[in-house]
């Protein structure tokens, strides 16, 4: 299948995450989208594209027009307040503080804007984020088309993005813009399906009130894992989007027997749903020895999950996502597309 992937995603490179108490290099780097590039042509799926820019109308759909635009000049009003360091929110508008004003000081209009603070905005990364949901756009666009199946090799990833938060390492939603334009090119319903090992809380929160987009999403158990607020069972949308969400919280080992069992009762309540395209927020960070997560995935389950997502018969787009510290995380991508391609 036809891979997307702009090496614009190295402007994205930070310093700093507050990580344990300490400022350490970020476990979302550069490195990991050479080693999902690497794996793929290793695998032979080296058909990669470019993608072309696409502006933001889409994104705007989906995402709030006053965080679009702080986050393209979030860097430079950072910079001008002459900081050394990168741009790490650090006071948060919580219970009993006054929710719905952006303070004009860029200090105060990051921590509007975040819901985490390990993740911190640097010179390129406006840029890095907006080539990666260029890739997911061409990727849905390739979809639509009528393509059987693309992979947007996407970095930064997008599912922790919510309508005007960023965290998580994510900026953009290029899992929930993709769809947003798969509904434009006529698909009448679609489903985003999150394997990422964390909840995809920006998506759920994009589409929560929509009834047009079920979202699905497998994870670690926020009680027990990022990002702790958002992912419980008990969610299930609202309004027109009543039942379009799906959570299925996990707990820590579990591996594959169980993980698969949430998979199919996914892969059901999307058939049920009648979604006519799929967009896979693919997250390889469910690997055994993933340094930041508790699912025990070895490699070869990668491939198994990539077939059984293929029997849904489905138009489907895969969104790169999370996945860390260990070279296998590229295998464990290519894997996926591998299982995919032998259905
Ligand atoms: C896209 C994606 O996968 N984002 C994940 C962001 C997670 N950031 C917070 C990580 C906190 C990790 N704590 C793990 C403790 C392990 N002992
Ligand atoms: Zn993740």
């Amino acid at each position: 299948m036809r891979v997307f992937f702009s090496p614009d995603h190295q402007l994205r490179d930070a310093a700093s995450e507050l990580h344990g108490g300490l400022l350490v290099k970020p476990f979302e780097g550069p490195f990991r989208a050479e080693l999902v590039a690497a794996a793929l042509r290793e695998q032979g799926h080296g058909d990669f594209h470019e993608p072309p820019s696409h502006g933001l109308e889409t994104a705007l759909k989906l995402h709030d027009a006053g965080y679009v635009a702080f986050l393209q000049t979030a860097w430079e009003r950072w910079a001008a307040d002459g900081y050394e360091g990168e741009a790490i929110p650090s006071c948060f508008p919580v219970r009993r503080m006054v929710q719905n004003r952006v303070p004009a000081d860029i200090d105060g209009a990051l921590g509007y804007y975040a819901f985490a603070a390990e993740t911190a905005i640097t010179q390129g990364t406006w840029r890095a984020a907006v080539s990666s949901m260029d890739s997911a756009l061409a990727g849905a666009n390739h979809v639509a088309d009528g393509n059987r199946a693309a992979f947007a090799l996407c970095r930064p990833p997008g599912h922790h993005a919510s309508i005007d938060q960023f965290g998580g390492y994510c900026f953009l939603n290029n899992a929930a813009i993709a769809a947003q334009r798969l509904l434009e090119r006529g698909a009448g319903r679609v489903a985003v399906l999150d394997v990422d090992f964390h909840h995809g809380n920006g998506t759920q929160d994009i589409f929560y009130r929509r009834g047009d987009v079920f979202f699905a999403s497998i994870h670690g158990d926020p009680e027990h894992a990022f990002p702790h607020f958002l992912g419980f069972a008990d969610e299930t949308g609202e309004g027109q989007g009543e039942g379009a969400t799906a959570n299925y919280p996990l707990p820590s080992g579990t591996g594959y027997p169980q993980w698969l069992e949430a998979l199919d009762d996914a892969l059901a309540r999307i058939a049920g749903f009648g979604a006519q395209a799929l967009v896979v927020s693919l997250g390889v960070d469910t690997f055994e020895r993933d340094p930041i997560s508790f699912f025990k995935l070895t490699s070869e389950d990668f491939i198994r999950y990539g077939s059984v997502l293929a029997q849904a018969g489905l138009p489907t787009l895969f969104c790169m996502e999370g996945g860390y510290g260990v070279q296998e995380l590229g295998l464990n991508a290519a894997n996926v597309l591998t299982g995919f391609e032998q259905g």
